[in-house]
């Protein structure tokens, strides 16, 4: 019921029609052609979030602040797209952190209703974490301390109040956190403008250009329209250098699979967790909600002028273009490299003494509801707790028709076997998200650190979270 009453309380509060009208804006002749077909690819220039700049980098950390507000977003040309914003930002603003160098987000409620920050593959403090729970009440704010203490990784950060992260996400609170290590600069990887974050996400439209959301807890929430930071299905010029793309996959429970024109290869060098141990060529690529992949593209061998489609071939019709990259001239002398060998060692986590198997499955008894080991989320009742600085070996079993992105909060994982084959090179890294596909078994092995306490783990479908598809750990000292 309390779900029920979220949703009205939110569809109130949120753009009307009537808020939307005047919000129309009336542009040049060239934007106004735009408008009439504003889903129709490669019409407009990747946007790039702007980086947020630390208040405070006094006493050996960054201090930054940051208002979640309601907004617009110029996301169709010539609408505004009523919006929930850190900063009033739709991907919101890239927070660039250094390992070693704690940074303090203090986040600001100017929403009407709790929300909280979760920084998703973060190894965070228990009362930092966003837990579900732990919300900050409209007109409050929380500083969100976190220690940066883990290896360079593409972490980000989102709502995570419990039972409506479905809405609030797709509404736009998402942002991406990109630590950087020394380990990163020794391997010259691309810096600046050719270190490029695209957040992935599907979405609808009405015909006032605000955001279509129709809630299904069986399936998840499929949009008709991929947006990449913010705009459809954009293109960027990209020059004849080396590129840093890293892949979010911010969507409500879409799956894709990535593949550059024909299958161009691309060298993944990360996932989740960071860096891998060793590059992987890669011609394409699954990418499951909350899953982050980098990769570098050698643009040097394209003449000007070519145009190379990124394409979801996992997608419908209009699901299908991603982005578009046109090589133009240029680019100087480059300063980055390839890696060819070995770009880090992963710390062998101790031997594994429990073995604890979740079933994944829908329940339709009062109501539709997903479950893990038939249990919905109950904030009061901890399911399982593991001791600090062991590892376990978890199995999800998958008998539904439905993937589950599964994810742990303030711990990563590997994953070491899959029902339906090999392991791919580039899923053996570090991991926080795992797909598991319909039918499969999958094991992971996560180890319990840094920290003791309350943390979540849940299906990343958002729908299959909010219900109610997430248990609670405790991390025992
Ligand atoms: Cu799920």
């Amino acid at each position: 019921m309390r779900n029920g009453s979220y949703s009205i309380a939110l569809l109130c509060s949120f753009g009307t029609p009537s808020a939307l009208k005047g919000n129309r804006i009336t542009t040049s002749a060239a934007h106004r052609a735009q408008a009439r077909s504003p889903f129709a690819p490669f019409q407009r220039d990747l946007p790039v979030m702007p980086e947020l700049k630390p208040t405070s980098t006094r006493g050996g950390r960054d201090l930054y602040d940051v208002a979640i507000r309601d907004a617009t977003a110029e996301i169709l040309p010539g609408f505004q797209t009523p919006i929930y914003g850190y900063n009033g930002l739709y991907p919101g603003p890239t927070i660039r952190a250094r390992k070693g160098r704690p940074a303090i987000v203090r986040q600001r409620n100017r929403l009407s209703f709790d929300t909280n920050v979760h920084l998703h593959g973060g190894y965070v403090p228990s009362a930092h974490d966003g837990h579900p729970m732990d919300v900050i009440a409209p007109g409050a704010g929380f500083d969100y301390t976190y220690p940066n203490d883990q290896d360079g990784a593409f972490l980000w950060y989102h709502d995570h109040a419990h039972g409506r992260t479905s809405w609030t996400l797709y509404h736009g609170l998402v942002g991406a956190y990109l630590l950087g290590d020394e380990r990163e600069q020794d391997l010259e990887l691309p810096q600046g403008e050719y270190d490029v974050p695209l957040v992935l996400a599907d979405h609808a439209f009405n015909k006032d250009g605000s955001f279509r959301y129709a809630e299904n807890v069986d399936l998840g929430f499929r949009g008709d329209t991929l947006l990449v930071n913010g705009a459809v299905s954009p293109r960027m010029a990209v020059k004849r250098r080396i590129y840093r793309l890293r892949f979010l996959n911010a969507s409500n429970a879409r799956s894709y699979e990535l593949q550059l024109g024909q299958g161009r290869q691309m060298l993944q060098i990360a996932s989740d967790g960071g860096l891998l141990e060793s590059p992987v060529a890669r011609s394409s690529f699954p990418l499951h909600p909350a899953e982050r992949i980098e990769v570098l593209v050698d643009f040097r061998s394209f003449k000007p002028g070519s145009q190379l489609i990124l394409k979801n071939t996992a997608g419908e019709a209009t699901t299908t273009a991603v982005m578009r990259f046109d090589v133009v001239d240029g680019g100087g002398v480059e300063e980055a490299r390839m890696p060819q060998g070995p770009m880090r060692t992963i710390e062998a986590m101790p031997k594994p003494k429990v073995t604890r198997n979740w079933d994944l499955s829908l329940a339709t008894a009062s109501g539709i509801q997903w479950q893990i080991a038939n249990k919905g989320f109950d904030p009061v009742r901890i399911d399982v707790r593991p001791r600090l600085g062991t590892s376990e070996l978890w199995t999800w079993h998958n008998p539904s028709n439905r993937v589950h992105p599964m994810h742990l909060h303030g711990m990563l994982f590997r994953v070491v076997k899959r029902s339906s084959g090999t392991i791919h090179r580039g899923e053996r890294g570090l991991k926080d998200t795992v797909g598991v596909l319909a039918g499969e078994t999958v094991t992971v092995q996560p180890y319990f650190g840094p920290y003791a306490g309350r943390y979540v783990f849940h299906c990343h479908a958002l729908e299959h979270g909010d219900k109610a598809m997430m248990l609670q750990l405790e991390v025992d000292k």
